[in-house]
Order: structure tokens, then C-alpha cells, then sequence
């Protein structure tokens, strides 16, 4: 199918950009790994999946972001966003993992035709369409050129957008390939895309802060922002003009501060249970503060309150998503006519499940990794999907969508009034401040922080609406992670068998001991899980773990 003039270009190119010396997985969030890996020919081929899965997408525009996240700065990797806004689809990861793979030049044409011949690609047009953006690591300019440089050899017309957070290029393609069925693609317009996503998240804000009972002394009308070094701050300082007027912004950990997620970071902050450089217990105390990643894909708060430092994560973040909603639909009469679900990941805090239980909302569980989370949550017509570690979001179904679009809702909100009229009024805001594409940590703050004023819950009451049960996360080298299989959910090893017996042995003598373990799909490592009834339980818990883990894996 490729003619020989283009088998003669991709010889060309995968004689410059030899293949990495080790095998490559497409895990939790795409390639990872330290760029002396190398990770250049890896990029190179992604370039060209890209402008594949464009054409086998009727040309819409594909994203590619060069960030390896939360890892540190001196990992890179990317994220592909497919032609709807959010993660490449589950059956196109065998495909990058066979190109990225591929030990020599007839492997890799092969695998190009097989994809072009699955995928219903019969010729390599110059009609595919590739965004790429980058987070701040120091090699993330270098490694987007290579991916453009995959992208041209294939024709593409491939347009780098330079610095921006994940979510952005994710709303980006989405806001894009919505308006490319209604116009060529010269129409590309990346400045008013960006434009667009900070007036509309900005707008959906103060629609719903205006909604708020007028001279609420839980009002909060100021945070602390550590932006771990990363992106975030770029896309925090350009929102900073739209929101100025209500809320004020107090940005740390900037680019330029220090090495990405270096001693900051939402992961840092999650994961050690510590607070980030940057925020003083002596200048910040009693005021809320957050912590991006190094993407800006994921959000944690935290505050020095009552002279302790204290934690709020993504669980205590989907709650007041899942109150706030589900509040507001009772409240529109709406309840009978769209559901509501929270999606969790098995590292969400036993105490959290509780609550929402005890507050009628229903949850269930998905492996780690927003791909899973997001899939569950298209069940629900208002779907929170969020992971202990501040990455989640909500999805609102079509239906949703179509109803607060239509003539029947405009007439519906100017007839109804009191109560109804302004859960309506909302609702509809809701569908402007939300990033639906990903989890955002920009817009997931605002939302909160709205959210928050119109529940008249405080710092104090938030922290305060569940204790969490203590807990702690490691993350152990392992010789080989990829021995260990879980269950679908990730809650229980399935082999080698001895592992998880050894585990239900250990948490059968911890008081409400539960534990589990995983491999990363990110980083090079296995995490444990342990949570207990108290912090001297879940050490035990933990080290008897991680003994059976060396044990059983690592001897
Ligand atoms: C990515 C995924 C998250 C996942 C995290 C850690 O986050 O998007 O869903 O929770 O990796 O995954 P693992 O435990 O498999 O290493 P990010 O923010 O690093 O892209």
C-alpha cells in the first residue's frame, strides 16, 4: 500500500532515529520513560500514528502531548488524544505498541499497512490533521519537533501549539474537530481555541458564584496555587485576568522555579502526605491551597489549619462534585430523568465510599487510570469520575447535553421559577466550567471553589465532612513488575496466587486493615496500597506488604 518513494523516506528516517534499546509499553497514559532511553524514534512513530489515526477519523484532528506528568522532570513521554477529546481509544494502544516496537524497517512498514488496512486508510493523503502541545521539561521543544517531523514525512499538516496543559490540548481537539464538521480546516485557529477555553471555563465560574447567596461568610475569595514547577502556571496566569475580579490567585512553584515536580506537586503532596516547597505554615496558615501537577491535569488542595497540615484529595474533591450535582438535580426536578454515579479507583479512601453511601449517591470502582474511570462513567448521565490523586472530571451524557441545548429547556427556565429556575440556571453553568474532555486541575479548582460557596460549606467543614482513614502509599523497584496480574478493578492479585494470599493473611490481623498491590503503569515500580484503622495499623500493615512482596516477586 505505501509506495516506494514513502518506504524510502520512513528507511531514512528509522536509520536517524535508531529504536530505543528496550521493549516500550503503552501504559496507564501512554509512552514513559527517561529520555536517555532514547525516547526519539518512539516520538518520531507517534508522529505517524497520529496522522493514521487521523485519517482512519475522516481527517479530525488528533493531539499529542509531550509531558511525562507527574514523573520526574528528567522522564518524558506522551498522551494521545483522540479525535473526540479524550484518551486514544483502548484498541489503537496494540498498534503504537508495535510500531514503537518494531526491531527494523520491514516490521514497521508492515505494521503501518496493517494498521492503514484495519483501519480503513487506503492512501496516505495530506489530509490528516495533528495538534501537538508541551509541557515546560527542559526536552519537551526537542521531542515535539520529532513528532512533527513523523507527522510531515506522512503528509500531515501538523501544527505545534506550543506550551499548554494537557487539558487545554485535550478541549482544544475536542472544541476543534466539533467545529471542523462545520468548516474546512483552514479555519484552524489556535489563539481563539485557547481564547475560547479560558472564557468559557471563566464564564461557567461566575455563573454559578452569581448564584451563590449574596454576603456568604464561607465565601472563598482567595487560594495558593503550587504549580510544581510545570505548565500550570502559563495556562493559571493567562486565567488570571478572566477571574481576577472575584477570586484572587496566589501563584508558587512556577516554571523557571525549580526542576519539574521537584519537592512540590500534586503527586508529591498526595502520595508523601507533605506539604510542597513554596507554601510556609507561617504566612499561609487557615488559607486553602492547591497543588497541580506537572501537567495541570490533576488537582489536590491542602491547608494548615488548627496548626496541623492536612490533606484534601480527589476523594474529598468528587464529593463536593457528587453533593453539589446531585443537590442541584433534585433541586431542578430532574432526578427521575437523569442519573448520577461516582467512579472511584480501589485507592479511594474507604471513609469516602461510606459517605457517599450514607448520602444516597452511588458509586462504583474501575482500575486505575482515567481511561477506565472515564469509560465507567459514561453510565451515568452525570458521571464524577475521580482517582485519590485528584485526577477526575465530570461527564455529562448526550442526552444531558441535548436537553439543556434545546428550546424546551429555554422555555423551561423562563417559566419555571424560585428553586428550580436557579438549579437550571446551574446546571447549564456547569456544562460551561467543566473541562468534560479530561481532568483538569484548573477548571476542576474553580468548580470546586463555586461549588463550595453555594453548599455554604467552609475550609473547616469540608476537611471535617469525613475523617479518612489513615493511609499510605509506597512504591517498591521491582524486578519485574509485569509478573503481577489483577483483578479487573485492581483491588486483588490474581497471580502469582500466593501473593494475594499472603496479603488477605496480613490484612485478616490489622483492624480494619485493606491493602493491595499494583504495578505502576507509569514509572518502573510496584505500588502498595495499605489503609487501617490507625496510623500505627497501616505502618504494620504496610511493611507486612512489602515483605510479601519481596518475598514473593523480588527474592
Ligand atoms: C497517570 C494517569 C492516572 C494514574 C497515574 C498513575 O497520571 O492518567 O490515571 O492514576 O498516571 O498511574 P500508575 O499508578 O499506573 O503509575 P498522570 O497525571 O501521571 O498522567
Amino acid at each position: 500500500m505505501l509506495s516506494s518513494d514513502q518506504r524510502a523516506l520512513l528507511a531514512a528516517s528509522f536509520a536517524e532515529y535508531p529504536r530505543q534499546s528496550k521493549n516500550l509499553a503503552y501504559g496507564t497514559a501512554g509512552f514513559r520513560d527517561n529520555v536517555a532511553c532514547p525516547l526519539t524514534s518512539c516520538f518520531l512513530k507517534m508522529g505517524i500514528l497520529g496522522c493514521l489515526r487521523s485519517l482512519a477519523s475522516d481527517s479530525c484532528c488528533i493531539g499529542i502531548m509531550i509531558t511525562a506528568s507527574h514523573n520526574p522532570e528528567e522522564d518524558n513521554g506522551l498522551k494521545l488524544v483522540d479525535y473526540h477529546g479524550g484518551m486514544l481509544e483502548q484498541n489503537w494502544e496494540p498498534y503504537c505498541e508495535e510500531l514503537v516496537n518494531a526491531n527494523d524497517i520491514d516490521e514497521f512498514v508492515n505494521c503501518i499497512e496493517k494498521i492503514m488496512k484495519n483501519e480503513g486508510v487506503t492512501a496516505i493523503t495530506t489530509k490528516s490533521v495533528i495538534l501537538i502541545g508541551h509541557d515546560c521539561r527542559p526536552h519537551s521543544t526537542e521531542l515535539a519537533y520529532i513528532v512533527t517531523k513523523g507527522s510531515t514525512l506522512f503528509g500531515g499538516l501538523c501544527v505545534d501549539i506550543g506550551k499548554v496543559t494537557t487539558p487545554q490540548l485535550h478541549y482544544i481537539v475536542q472544541d476543534t474537530n466539533k467545529l471542523m464538521l462545520e468548516r474546512p480546516i483552514e479555519w484552524l485557529n489556535v489563539p481563539g481555541a485557547l481564547e475560547n477555553y479560558y472564557r468559557t471555563i471563566s464564564y461557567g465560574y461566575k455563573e454559578l458564584r452569581n448564584t451563590a447567596r449574596s454576603g456568604s461568610s464561607k465565601s472563598i475569595n482567595s487560594i495558593v496555587v503550587d504549580c510544581s514547577n510545570g505548565v500550570g502556571s502559563i495556562a493559571l496566569t493567562n486565567m488570571v485576568p478572566f477571574i481576577s475580579d472575584v477570586l484572587k490567585i496566589d501563584i508558587r512553584n512556577k516554571v523557571g522555579d525549580g526542576k519539574v515536580n521537584d519537592n512540590c506537586g500534586a503527586e508529591l503532596v498526595q502520595k508523601s502526605q507533605v506539604p510542597p516547597c513554596g507554601v510556609d505554615k507561617s504566612t499561609d496558615s487557615e488559607r486553602l491551597l492547591a497543588s497541580y501537577d506537572g501537567d495541570a491535569d490533576r488537582i489536590v488542595f491542602h491547608a494548615f489549619v488548627n496548626d496541623r497540615w492536612t490533606l484534601i484529595d480527589g476523594d474529598k474533591i468528587a464529593v463536593i462534585f457528587a453533593l453539589f450535582l446531585s443537590q442541584e438535580l433534585h433541586a431542578a426536578q430532574l432526578q427521575s430523568t437523569f442519573s448520577i454515579g461516582v467512579v472511584q479507583t480501589a485507592y479511594a479512601n474507604g471513609s469516602s465510599m461510606n459517605y457517599l453511601r450514607k448520602n444516597n449517591i452511588q458509586s462504583v470502582m474501575a482500575k486505575t487510570g482515567v481511561k477506565y474511570l472515564h469509560h465507567k462513567a459514561l453510565d451515568f448521565d452525570i458521571g464524577v469520575y475521580f482517582e485519590a490523586n485528584g485526577h477526575g472530571t465530570v461527564l455529562f451524557s448526550k442526552s444531558f447535553q441535548d436537553f439543556f441545548e434545546s428550546e424546551e429547556f429555554l422555555t423551561h427556565l423562563e417559566t419555571s421559577e424560585g428553586r428550580v429556575k436557579t438549579a437550571l440556571t446551574r446546571l447549564s453553568a456547569c456544562l460551561q466550567v467543566i473541562n468534560q474532555a479530561v481532568g483538569d486541575a484548573i477548571s476542576d479548582m474553580l468548580f470546586v471553589l463555586a461549588a463550595l460557596e453555594i453548599l455554604e460549606i467552609d475550609l473547616y467543614q469540608w476537611i471535617g465532612l469525613y475523617t479518612d482513614l489513615p493511609s499510605k502509599q509506597v512504591k517498591i523497584p521491582c524486578k519485574n513488575k509485569n509478573l503481577i496480574k489483577c483483578s479487573s478493578d485492581e483491588s486483588r492479585v490474581v497471580e502469582p496466587p500466593e501473593l494475594q494470599e499472603g496479603l488477605d493473611a496480613a490484612m485478616k490481623t490489622i483492624d480494619m486493615g485493606r491493602c493491595f498491590i499494583r504495578p505502576s503503569g507509569t514509572e518502573d515500580v510496584v505500588r502498595i496500597y495499605a489503609e487501617a484503622s490507625t496510623k500505627e495499623n497501616t505502618e504494620v500493615l504496610t511493611n507486612l506488604a512489602i515483605d510479601i512482596l519481596n518475598k514473593h516477586i523480588n527474592s
